[in-house]
């Protein structure tokens, strides 16, 4: 019994520091953390490092397009995104189904020097910089859209497709 404890004991330790480095720089990934605002398990929850099974670089550019504009991923899968800012201004990475993302072009429009820095669902990205983000996709198939709100963004086309399931690769757009 003693020693099936401390099995026990040694084992969660190691959990805890294998969650931890991606846990420094984004309060997202934490367990327990930031509660998602209802209706969002239509596109999903913050995921946990432990349960990543795809990484997906993302480059944001000022040219208001993110490349690439889309990915797939399959149902219920943990996608750790890693996002690169590649040009000279300030841009967004935010994950959300379309009312998420009027929702939040509705914020920033209201505030726009909002960062994304509180929000589960997003991340902002200076020039030069990369952020991490990681997201557990829900278990059935549909579009979600990554987006960027920095004022005039959003409208010049700066969006991304999340094929969740369904047709690999296909783009819509
Ligand atoms: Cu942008």
């Amino acid at each position: 019994m003693k020693n099936i404890l401390s099995g026990f004991l040694a084992c969660s330790v190691l959990v805890v520091s294998a969650i931890q480095p991606a846990a420094a720089d984004s309060m997202s990934d934490m367990p327990g953390m930031p509660v998602p605002r209802a209706g969002s398990e239509s596109y999903g929850v913050p995921g946990l490092a432990a349960a990543v099974t795809k990484t997906v670089t993302v480059t944001a550019l000022d040219n208001m397009r993110f490349a690439p504009a889309g990915v797939s991923v399959k149902p219920g899968q943990t996608v750790r995104f890693i996002i690169r800012n590649g040009g000279k201004i300030t841009h967004e990475f935010v994950i959300g189904d379309r009312a998420e993302q009027r929702e939040h072009e509705a914020e920033m429009r209201a505030n726009p020097n909002m960062k994304m820095d509180r929000d589960p669902n997003g991340v902002t990205i200076e020039p030069g910089k990369t952020q991490e983000l990681i997201w557990q996709f829900p278990k059935h198939a549909g579009t979600v859209e990554y987006a960027c709100h920095e004022p005039g963004h959003f409208a010049a086309g700066m969006i991304g497709y999340i094929h969740v399931g369904g047709r690999t690769g296909r783009v819509v757009r």
